[in-house]
């Protein structure tokens, strides 16, 4: 059936695109099965094709490691139209995950190759642009999602939105499910929440920012990010997973001119990511976020509500900064380096108690989101941002929390409430 594709003795060339694999047999050979993943991924089927030519036996992928159940697989460039993210999912994350031949199948890392690399445009502000327009230089940037995340009307969205504002808070978001509902317009919402933005700065005498979530099928979400530029937004939300890769492609193409910060939601993720022996890890579907260019990406917690351990979130929040590449300085490395870092956003489950741990994993380049942990607050949204403010204020301080309460009673209460890992 599919035959030829393995070659232990070959040594991936920098142009070729390189898939780390955890593949698991379904009663065949560990051969047979990467002979299988190999093949259908390029150039293969499950039968001889009389059409088959030498030279598009080149073009066939090669197995070039096999170790226990973790296989590495080369593809040659020709097999990729370069620009183009879904036609490269459909070929190195497309048929195999159905194969009968296999009984689970996990992409577990990416080399990109260096011309593939160059054909995306990565983000367009990056760490360094946010932390520029944000005017925030050093400490991680306090977020909030305005909550309940479905049913409050645009008025009362703009308003608790504005509470977290005064509170100190930088950055004021929507739920990944709020889009423009009957009981909250988008327009509307947009409108009184950005009039309330424009009254907190006034007030606080500190940049605020409000990111809409644009979420729509794509002509309206084209539309949406439109209105967002003439009503002076800086930022724009989107489900990356839900409204597909082209979409975000094509909402990259347009961000030359709209030129908003882009912030990923990863919403749904996990039916592609959570089991460990099948589907696509976060780590890949970070690349692909990053070189198609979002500005954020939430990447996981490793302390909140939400799965994903410690040695996964560290080692995506590296990833997505350059940290990694810059380490191994190969020639790899320095095409990443056209490619702008993406700042992490961590989220879900989060309250104050948590910041000095979310700092000590991930480091100051990050944006710290609580929903629940600042509404939930006992005196309210205003106390609850002004206790994730302290929170980060005493972690940039290296005070310890519990000593900072003692004259922040937001923070205080936060930790009586919640506690303090
Ligand atoms: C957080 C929230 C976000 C999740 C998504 O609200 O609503 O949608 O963080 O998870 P809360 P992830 O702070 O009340 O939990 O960031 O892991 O994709
Ligand atoms: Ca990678």
């Amino acid at each position: 059936m599919y035959k030829g594709f393995i070659n232990l003795n070959y040594k991936p060339s920098a142009n070729d695109l390189v898939c780390s694999f955890i593949i698991e047999p379904n009663n065949i050979s560990m051969e047979e099965a990467a002979n299988a993943v190999a093949g259908e991924s390029s150039v293969g089927t499950w039968t001889n094709v009389v059409t088959m030519s030498d030279r598009i036996k080149k073009m066939g992928a090669v197995v070039f490691s096999i170790e226990g159940n973790n296989v590495k697989i080369a593809y040659p460039h020709e097999l990729f139209e370069p620009g183009n993210m879904p036609q490269i999912l459909s070929s190195i994350a497309g048929n195999i995950f159905g194969m009968k031949i296999v009984k689970s199948l996990r992409l577990e890392d990416v080399r990109w190759s260096s011309s593939l690399i160059k054909s995306f445009r990565g983000p367009m502000f990056g760490i360094k642009g946010i932390r520029e327009v944000t005017k925030v230089e050093k400490r991680p940037l306090c977020g909030t999602i305005v909550k309940p995340k479905l049913g409050l009307s645009d008025k009362d969205h703009a308003k608790v939105a504005y509470q977290a504002w005064v509170g100190d808070i930088d950055i004021v978001k929507d739920d990944e499910n709020l889009s423009s509902q009957s009981f909250n317009k988008f327009e509307k919402r947009i409108v009184e929440t950005l009039k309330m933005r424009n009254k907190a700065e006034r007030e606080e005498g500190e940049r605020k920012m409000y990111m809409p979530n644009i979420t729509a099928p794509f002509n309206e979400m084209m539309r949406r990010a439109e209105f967002l530029v003439e009503n002076n937004a800086d930022y724009a939300m989107v489900d990356i997973l839900t409204v597909g890769w082209s979409a975000l492609q094509e909402l990259r193409e347009a961000n030359e001119d709209l030129k908003l910060i882009l912030h990923a939601h990863r919403a749904g993720h996990a039916a592609l990511t959570r089991n460990p022996k099948h589907g696509i890890s976060m780590l890949v579907l970070a690349d692909i976020a990053r070189l198609i260019g979002v500005d954020q990406l939430h990447i996981g917690t490793v302390v909140g509500k939400m799965e994903g351990g410690k040695e996964e979130v560290i080692r995506i929040g590296e990833e997505i900064e350059s940290k990694i590449v810059e380490q191994k300085g190969n020639k790899l490395s320095e095409n990443w380096k056209s490619i702008k870092p993406v700042m992490a956003v961590c989220s879900g489950g989060l309250h104050p108690g948590m910041v000095p741990s979310l700092v000590k994993n991930l480091g100051n380049d990050i944006v710290i989101q609580a929903g629940g942990g600042i509404h939930g607050h006992r005196n309210g949204t205003t106390a609850g941002a002004k206790a994730l403010r302290q929170a980060v204020e005493a972690t940039m301080q290296g005070v310890d929390l519990r000593e900072f309460a003692e004259k922040h009673k937001e923070l205080k209460t936060a930790l009586d409430q919640w506690g303090y890992i």
